[in-house]
């Protein structure tokens, strides 16, 4: 029943989208009963008219919702229920439900029967549920989510049960994280159906591009799906469409192919001199029978464009792309990891307004909409894995990793914001099992998608001791001199990155990408002279690691920078965090810091120059 998907929903000429987003009843399991769910078989009976039961909106994490502590720090099983009806002009359809993300692990009833499960946030999972269907209604939607993590998982974490009874009661158990963010849950993004035909439609649809040296644009297409004959009597016609709504190219009979365009429109990040930036064609599909009849139709957006890694970094479209960028997350007050749009077109809003033209998806896949709106403004995205806290190389994780990379590259390949997978966030690479384990995801990754360079990022690493860095097109390195080591001391930043950096450089000759720098920041706390915490030490912090990010970029070691964080994020309770992460340029409400307006001079100067 482990489901997957790859192909975004959209409406067109065939096909339809009930969103069923809202209010679902929701229940959690305690602590002394954790599987009262599945004991009381309440994917059987409604849960809705239950004492306890309340609604919870979708989508969201539940975390932050009431004023439960209990439910914001629950670790195990909640349920969720809603109920729908379905236009009977579906019957004659093929019906999909599918879930954009839910944390952690999911298991999914319709009409009390078992239809699918899922493990792993961030990723979207779906099923036919036709035949599932109570055509005259309504039918109960039920999902038990469990969001504990283990060595097993992507991210990783551990159940501890302190056997220490002076001082914990019997049975007593918590949830560490092996990583610094709160572990959000629920159903974070929306919740869908939507129908196409039955008989025939698309599938699966993969774009890569080219381009010739005397400038034409190679558009490679590979169709499949249900129904999908060449030259028979179901045939698929692809159109190549510009931005214009002019017809590019046309392709007859074929599910597969190559399009030449000439003089192409290609796709640069923003920032590009004299171009524009996030060009995208769409390349329609339209699945036809006899007598004209059309079953399937489905619009992918691309962009022309390649990505290549030299000696000093990274180039699109051949000419050298330096990173003005940031590490973020998907995080805001109330609903936590929910998808929001308001909240992604304001951090965009505010990564144009400094000056940046690049991000990771730290330290997880971000949600489709995020892509798509990076493909449209020429904003460039390395796209992380879930893999964060990997400290063990156990064969089980190795395994989900591997199917995790494909369900990450299958959903994301066709954006051209997305030049780099990373595959992991600060793994133990200098475990002696590293190398086999990377080894091993990294190749994996790279048969999946020739097209793009693949990276992990290295934290808590040195050059010698390394063992898996050789395998990355790119280093990235996170680095916290000046804060988890020597704090205080602004003066040490410059000679400590430079050195480590020429190691590096010098041991893989390979360009590198600092992916993370940044200082705790109280924002309104002002000292003078500079003290750690302060809006004017994040300043004097981020001014030294800039004097040696520029002494290095003159030496073509560094091929970009991305600060951390973008904004202030939450995560679990420590004594180091001041509720939540504060590395952020902005607040957690998005308000700039003193540091917002400096790195502000510097991306905007720098962007104007590359
Ligand atoms: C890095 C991690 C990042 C943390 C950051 C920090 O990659 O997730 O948030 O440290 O401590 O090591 O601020």
């Amino acid at each position: 029943l482990h489901a997957t998907c790859s192909l975004r929903p959209q409406t067109s000429e065939t096909r339809e989208i009930a969103l069923l987003d809202g209010l679902w009843s929701f229940r959690v399991c305690g602590r002394d009963n954790p599987d009262e769910g599945f004991f009381n078989e309440w994917y059987l009976k409604s849960i809705k008219w239950m004492d306890g039961t309340i609604l919870m909106p979708v989508p969201s994490s539940y975390n932050d919702i009431t004023q439960d502590k209990k439910l914001r720090d629950h670790v195990g099983w909640v349920w969720y229920e809603r109920e729908f009806f379905v236009a009977s002009s579906w019957k004659v359809k093929r019906v999909v439900l599918r879930f954009d993300s839910v944390q952690y692990y999911a298991k999914v009833w319709l009409n009390g029967k078992e239809i699918m499960d899922h493990e792993g946030g961030h990723l979207p999972f779906e099923s036919n549920v036709s035949n599932a269907l109570d055509w005259s209604g309504p039918n109960r939607l039920t999902v038990a989510v469990n969001n504990t993590l283990t060595p097993f998982t992507l991210p990783c974490g551990k159940v501890v049960y302190p056997n220490d009874s002076n001082n914990y009661p019997p049975g007593y158990f918590r949830q560490e994280l092996i990583f610094d963010f709160f572990n959000y849950a629920g159903i974070h993004r929306s919740v869908s159906l939507y129908s196409t035909s039955p008989t025939a439609y698309v599938e699966r649809v993969r774009v890569t591009t080219d381009i010739e040296p005397q400038g034409q644009g190679m558009v490679s297409f590979a169709v499949s799906g249900v129904g999908i004959q060449d030259g028979t009597s179901t045939s698929c016609d692809i159109d190549i469409i510009d931005a214009t709504g002019t017809v590019a190219a046309s392709l007859k009979n074929t599910s597969s192919g190559r399009a030449e365009i000439k003089e192409p429109q290609l796709w640069w990040p923003i920032g590009s001199q004299g171009v524009k930036s996030g060009y995208q064609y769409v390349l329609k599909i339209t699945l036809r029978g006899s007598e004209a009849r059309v079953y399937d139709v489905y619009r992918q957006y691309f962009g022309i464009r390649t990505v290549a890694v030299d000696s000093r970094g990274l180039q699109i479209n051949r000419k050298p792309f330096y990173f003005l960028g940031f590490g973020k997350h998907e995080d805001f007050h109330i609903f936590g990891r929910g998808f929001n749009l308001p909240v992604m077109v304001k951090d965009f809003n505010l990564m144009n307004w400094i000056g940046g033209n690049s991000f990771r998806t730290s330290h997880y896949p971000y949600a489709e909409e995020v892509l798509e709106y990076a493909d449209q403004h020429g904003i460039v995205v390395i796209d992380e894995s879930p893999a964060v806290g990997l400290h063990e190389f156990p064969k089980k994780t190795l395994e989900h990793h591997l199917r995790v990379m494909e369900e990450v590259i299958e959903r994301d390949r066709n954006h051209p914001s997305v030049i780099m997978w990373s595959v992991a966030n600060e793994p133990k690479s200098t475990d002696k099992d590293a190398r086999e384990y990377f080894g091993r995801v990294i190749n994996h990754t790279r048969a999946l998608d020739p097209t793009r360079p693949v990276t992990f990022v290295i934290g808590g690493s040195n050059a010698s001791l390394d063992k898996a860095a050789s395998l990355a097109d790119i280093l990235c390195i996170n680095h916290y001199f000046g804060w988890y080591s020597d704090p205080g001391h602004v003066e040490l930043i410059q000679r400590q990155l430079s050195y480590d950096f020429r190691q590096w450089s010098s041991h893989f000759r390979k360009p590198i990408i600092i992916t993370e720098y940044g200082a705790d920041t109280i924002a309104g706390l002002h000292t003078s002279p500079s003290f750690i915490f302060s809006e004017e030490y994040q300043v004097e912090f981020m001014a030294a690691y800039h004097r040696a990010f520029d002494e290095l970029r003159t030496h073509g070691i560094l091929a970009g920078e991305m600060i951390w964080n973008f904004a202030d994020f939450m995560t679990d309770q420590q004594i180091n965090r001041v509720w939540g992460n504060r590395k952020g340029i902005f607040t957690r409400e998005r308000q700039p810091k003193v540091a917002a307006h400096f790195l502000r001079g510097r991306y905007q100067n720098l962007r104007r120059v590359s």
